[in-house]
């Protein structure tokens, strides 16, 4: 429709409405409940369309309820930011004929789990996942064997994030705890919180279901860890798909594929994002100088060192390699830091 031809149309719905008085008397209309916009959280992506769990508070029944949703035209032209709408999202539906919506508004985020497309001149931010509070990085203790540079690689992801993270060691069925407590005690040392489980005896599950009360949670870690049924135990029902699927295909694929949010049914609000959004992050995003910030037990030497650009890796009077010689800083973490730095594990 032209400008012009728009303004005639309106013309004419304003001469009408003088035409009939007794109508614009007429005390407005309650708005229809469908025309109310309602909030939900987006809980998964597919392509185009949204899943919305919207909030009982906001449905004119009641009820909470999935919608499947498009975004509204108008918020795409009026797009502000790289990724529009992304899981984990609080946004405003406009609800549609039964199940469906549109999207109209999407809430400021507080945080976001992303990924940079490097090398282009403008870097593009592609969200992952929006509103995280929190990371819970599960290890196996055994089957897998534990990792402990991929561990300190997911520790600096988070911490790059500024996402709050606690590790969880699985499957301390098959060692005992002591055996757990030797590998990945250190952790503790340094000041992360660990939580010993096991899906299986079950063990830890009560803690670990405390940790995901009112928050949204991103679950991460190797594959056949235990991620999802450390999950399913802390809720029987979400049954989640667990098991190895490395044997049937024969190329290290996760069990769980796409970023999607489970609704846990306690506390306000409590989400799991069993993503594979953090495991995918490379580090591109990280410049090696601001590495050293994301070891927490390196910071208090940091200042100390005699060079300012301090590397802590060759340079003569260095505090934080000092720190290493005396025992105050772990030397596998150490070795993580230089390996990291010097861009082995680097993507
Ligand atoms: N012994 C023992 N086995 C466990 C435990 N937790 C999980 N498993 C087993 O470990 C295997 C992998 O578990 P999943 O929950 O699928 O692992 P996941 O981390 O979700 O794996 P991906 O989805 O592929 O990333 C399954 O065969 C589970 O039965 C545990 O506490 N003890
Ligand atoms: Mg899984
Ligand atoms: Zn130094």
């Amino acid at each position: 429709m032209s400008p012009k031809s728009r303004y005639e149309y309106d013309d004419y719905e304003l001469q009408h409405e003088l035409d009939q008085p007794e109508r614009r008397s007429r005390k407005p209309k309650p708005k229809k409940a469908s025309e109310a916009a309602v909030h939900g959280i987006v809980i998964r992506a597919r392509g185009h369309h949204y899943d919305v769990r919207t909030a009982a508070e906001t449905e004119e029944d009641g009820v909470a309820r999935l919608r499947v949703c498009e975004v509204r035209g108008r918020l795409l032209q009026e797009k502000v930011r790289d990724t529009l709408v992304a899981v984990g999202d609080r946004v405003w539906v406009r609800p549609e004929s039964t199940g469906k919506g549109l999207i109209e508004r999407v809430d400021a985020r507080h945080s976001v789990l992303s990924r940079q497309h490097p090398g282009e001149s403008r870097p593009a931010e592609d969200v992952i996942l929006a509103n995280p509070d929190q990371a819970l990085v599960v290890f196996a203790v055994k089957d897998p064997e534990p990792h402990l540079r991929m561990l300190d690689r997911f520790l600096v992801i988070a911490e790059a994030n500024e996402l709050p993270v606690v590790i969880c060691v699985n499957k301390i069925d098959l060692t005992g705890l002591e055996q757990a407590e030797a590998t990945f005690g250190l952790y503790a040392q340094i000041g992360y919180q660990v939580i010993y489980a096991s899906a299986d005896e079950p063990r830890g599950i009560d803690e670990l279901r405390a940790l995901l009360t009112d928050r949204i949670t991103v679950v991460t870690g190797p594959s056949g860890v235990g991620k999802s049924s450390l999950i399913n135990a802390v809720h029987p029902g979400l049954k989640l798909r667990t098991g190895d699927l490395r044997d049937f295909h024969n190329k290290g694929r996760h069990t769980t594929r796409a970023a999607q949010l489970y609704a846990l049914p306690f506390g306000h609000e409590s989400y799991v994002a069993d993503t594979p959004g953090i495991r995918e992050l490379g580090l591109y995003d990280i410049e090696p100088e601001n590495l050293q910030f994301y070891f927490r037990e390196m910071l208090p030497y940091l200042h100390d060192c005699r060079y300012p650009g301090c590397t802590h890796d060759h340079e003569p009077d260095c505090a934080v390699r000092a720190a290493v010689e005396a025992g105050h800083i772990a030397g596998e973490r150490y070795e993580s830091y230089l390996r990291l730095l010097k861009g082995e594990d680097w993507q």
